[in-house]
């Protein structure tokens, strides 16, 4: 793979092109504006936006031939009786889902591979030709109607990227996927997001030949007219993530926004720095989304059953994302079997459970609420806490900095400040602080830019105070703050972390790095697909697996994180020894597509290796970085 396949080579490869008519979408919905309301100030979310802003928190379902192949992206030339999940139960993953307070699910209909999971017209590459329920299965079906009987809404993904079929990169598959999208947004019901991935061209099948195809991708999806075309079907489906989508991508796959995260954008394509941010002021509203898999892959793979992300971990990704602003996208891929599997579930309901148990108990109610100005009865102080997202309280025209004050009954000890802007008049506070009395006089805990859907604020330790203060300190007009709640954190409960029982890997319970060329090798061996090892390039090091082990092959997972100096190891040399003296080669080669994906690579050995120690060469960084980073190494047992 090439590194143009990147979304972010995409958006920041492409000249500007412009959404015609900047400001985002159709009518708000809201009736004659509120007389004597402020007037709405900047870029305005549409009707849709503002009810997937709402949202919070949804899930991802990664599912497809790629689940049966180990892989994350399929080349296309699958074969579609590979498909075949032996208990699939929507009705298990949309509980999963709710356990883990997911309010949705978007499935991936067709990822990069081309194999539709419902039976597409116009392609033999589907479910129809795969032997699960005798090729009359539909998991968009399928899944769809669990959501629904579930009482959560549903969504799909429909990958632009078509690695099988022979006409992509030719107007002939524009037609295809256009007829695809058309069949997904006529016959499964509401839809509430429709995700269009923005990996686009490289090498495939294509159909038997087998080549590498680069398209332009602005104009040969023509992407506004493809939004429409959803809008036009489904007019309360978000779209992501093209200029010209409802939504975009907050520049990472690692569950965090930037601080602050503004929703809105300059109508251009946007680069890195712009998708985590936002851009006050920017025309258009167009809010990020923060997606993150539960586990360092996409799609279920066997060697990652013990590095399903923690209770923890998923929350302060919340924090991150939903505090920040975003909606949280978390996938939860379900295996061979067609469910997702117990480890991920224990999670999933842990994190649900400590955030069910957060917000249910809001502590501001009760408080008084007094402002330093107010604009009528209709917009006083009071508004913040009536619990109703289309009240607000706002002062009057021309006091930008106005401050409001909580006094609370006694005996409310709180660590998380939720605020929230009333959205359909635009995001009207730029910088804002908050400060707490406890008795001991006002301190001040948070001083940030951006507020918009919900800001939430942890403390770093619960305060018992009798008032909380909100200051606004920046901001061009008057502010609309729909609400302010407090609440008591309740953590997680943790769950036991699960060391792989699968007979397809080696245990690495007895391994241990003998010699590495930095330190700090031993998080390779940490099952945390966060700790990285970090050495500089030509780098290496030498494991004892505490016995003599049968290998097939090896897996090796790098860091996924973006933001710092260092990237994932593009090329491999490895050796084996029974003795840690006398060394054999055994393979040497690429880490496919890497740097983009960001994935682990699982590498087949020509033939069984048996060996009591591995020495691995790194001798270049995938993505020009200093430094080389890698989470997890680990080996497949040979059978
Ligand atoms: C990426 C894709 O390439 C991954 O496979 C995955 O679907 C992720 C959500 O988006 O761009």
């Amino acid at each position: 793979m090439t590194l143009d396949l990147s979304r972010r080579a995409l958006v920041a490869g492409t000249a500007t092109l412009t959404v015609a008519g900047a400001v985002a979408g159709p009518a708000l919905g809201r009736g004659a504006p509120d007389a004597g309301a402020p007037k709405p100030w900047g870029a305005l979310p549409s009707k849709r936006q503002v009810a997937w802003h709402r949202r919070l928190m949804y899930g991802f379902v990664h599912f497809t031939v790629n689940t049966f192949t180990d892989k994350e992206w399929g080349y296309g030339d699958e074969d579609p009786k590979l498909f075949d999940p032996t208990g699939f139960d929507p009705d298990q993953i949309v509980a999963a889902a709710k356990a883990g307070n997911l309010d949705g699910l978007i499935l991936t209909a067709k990822h990069h591979d081309g194999f539709c999971l419902w039976p597409s017209p116009g392609t033999e590459h589907s479910i129809k030709n795969s032997p699960y329920k005798h090729g009359k299965g539909d998991i968009v079906r399928e899944l769809s109607d669990a959501c629904r009987r579930g009482g959560i809404p549903f969504g799909v993904y429909l990958s632009p990227w078509d690695r099988n079929h022979a006409d992509y990169g030719k107007p002939a598959y524009i037609d295809y996927f256009r007829a695809q999208l058309t069949d997904l947004c006529t016959n499964y019901g509401d839809l509430f997001e429709v995700w269009f991935d923005g990996a686009n061209g490289g090498d495939g099948y294509y159909g038997g030949a087998r080549e590498r195809r680069k398209i332009d991708a602005v104009p040969y999806y023509n992407w506004p007219a493809m939004v429409a075309l959803v809008h036009k079907l489904q007019p309360m489906a978000c779209t992501f993530d093209p200029l010209g989508a409802d939504l975009r991508w907050v520049a990472n796959e690692d569950g965090y926004a930037g601080d602050p995260c503004w929703p809105t954008m300059p109508n251009k394509l946007y680069e890195d720095h712009a998708g985590h941010f936002g851009v006050r002021g920017g025309e258009l509203w167009w809010p990020a989304e923060t997606n993150v898999s539960i586990r360092p892959g996409w799609f279920y793979h066997p060697d990652e059953d013990a590095q399903v992300k923690s209770p923890a971990e998923l929350t302060k990704m919340y924090d991150e994302s939903v505090g920040r602003g975003t909606n949280f996208l978390l996938n939860i891929p379900p295996d061979t079997r067609g469910i997702i599997p117990e480890a991920d579930v224990a999670s999933l309901t842990a994190f649900g459970d400590g955030i069910r148990a957060t917000f249910r108990t809001d502590l501001a109610q009760g408080a008084v609420a007094r402002a330093s100005a107010e604009r009528g009865a209709k917009f006083s102080a009071a508004r913040v806490l009536d619990g109703n997202p289309d009240t607000y309280w706002s002062a009057p025209d021309g006091v930008t900095t106005p401050s409001l004050t909580l006094d609370l009954p006694p005996g409310r000890t709180f660590d998380l400040i939720r605020i929230g802007e009333y959205l359909p008049l635009g995001v009207r506070v730029t910088r804002f602080a908050v400060d707490v009395d406890d008795g001991t006089g006002w301190r001040e805990v948070a001083n940030k830019e951006c507020i918009s859907a919900q800001r939430i604020i942890r403390l770093p330790a619960p305060v018992t105070a009798r008032r909380v203060r909100l200051r606004i300190l920046e901001a061009p007009v008057c502010p609309a703050i729909s609400g302010i709640a407090l609440f008591r954190s309740v953590a997680p409960k943790a769950v036991p972390h699960l060391r792989s029982q699968n007979p397809a890997l080696v245990d690495r319970s007895a391994w241990r790095v003998v010699t590495a060329s930095a330190p700090g090798a031993e998080a390779i061996l940490d099952d945390d697909a966060t700790t990285p090892w970090r050495c500089a390039p030509p780098g290496g090091l030498t494991l004892d697996l505490g016995r003599v082990e049968r290998m097939s092959g090896f897996t090796l997972t790098p860091s996924r994180d973006f933001a710092d100096n260092s990237g994932p190891p593009g090329r491999f040399v490895l050796e084996s020894s029974l003795d840690g003296r006398s060394w054999q080669s055994v393979k040497e080669g690429e880490f496919a597509n890497i740097a983009n994906a960001r994935q682990t690579n699982r590498i087949r050995f020509d033939a069984v290796v048996s060996a009591r120690f591995l020495r691995f060469a790194f001798p270049l960084v995938a993505n020009g970085k200093p430094m080389i980073a890698i989470t997890e190494i680990g080996a497949f047992a040979a059978k």
